[in-house]
């Protein structure tokens, strides 16, 4: 990433809108130009979202540019948004609950960037209302849609990940240590399994 220049991406965000987050902290403590952009039809929406934004930063080493987008509130303001993103962003991923349009409308202000949504669980319909429109998009604006709620955003930042990994050695061996830390659970689990069935 050190063809963008990171003090360019930090005097453009003072202008616009949107928090750099890395594993170092949040927007002045914050390292590293954002290669992903984490965006949501709302604050509400944030503590769903962290999972992806920590997923990314902690798993990954990736720092992300954090922004809230309503598509229903301040459609204008979205336009804007999507349009002007540093350079160094090159994947989208975008959560709402009910009737989920941002992703959808954000794929098709960017052809040229993958576009991943998150179906917020909230309301009547728990997010089946979000899922669905968001994966039903018609022909030419495809969005790659995750698992409803807290599954959906870990899986957001990992499927971030993997398209970033495509020409980055370093971040292939993070995926892959991701893996191994998996396998290491089920693992420990097996160890401590007889005890477990003896106290059932
Ligand atoms: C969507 O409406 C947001 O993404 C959020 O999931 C939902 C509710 O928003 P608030 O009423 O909590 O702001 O646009």
């Amino acid at each position: 990433m050190s063809q963008y220049n990171e003090q360019a991406v930090r005097t453009k965000l003072t202008a616009e809108h949107g928090v750099l987050v890395s594993a170092e902290g949040v927007a002045e403590e914050a390292r590293g130009v954002p290669r992903v952009l984490v965006t949501m039809g709302s604050d509400s929406d944030l503590p769903l979202m962290m999972k992806t934004v920590d997923t990314l930063r902690y798993e990954f080493g990736i720092t992300s540019l954090v922004q809230i987008n309503s598509v229903h509130r301040d459609l204008r303001s979205v336009v804007a948004h999507i349009e002007q993103l540093p350079e160094s962003v090159q994947v989208i991923i975008a959560c709402a609950g009910g009737a989920a349009h941002l992703p959808g409308n954000i794929a098709d202000l960017r052809a040229d960037l993958s576009v991943i949504g998150v179906p917020r669980n909230l309301g009547a319909l728990q997010g089946v209302d979000a899922l669905l429109s968001m994966v039903q998009m018609p022909e030419g604006a495809p969005v790659a849609v995750m698992a409803i709620g807290d599954a959906g955003a870990v899986n957001a930042a990992i499927q971030a990940a993997k398209e970033l990994a495509i020409g980055d050695p370093a971040l292939k061996t993070r995926l892959l240590a991701y893996a191994e830390k998996r396998k290491g659970r089920v693992q420990s689990q097996n160890q401590t399994l007889a005890g477990k069935l003896q106290n059932l």
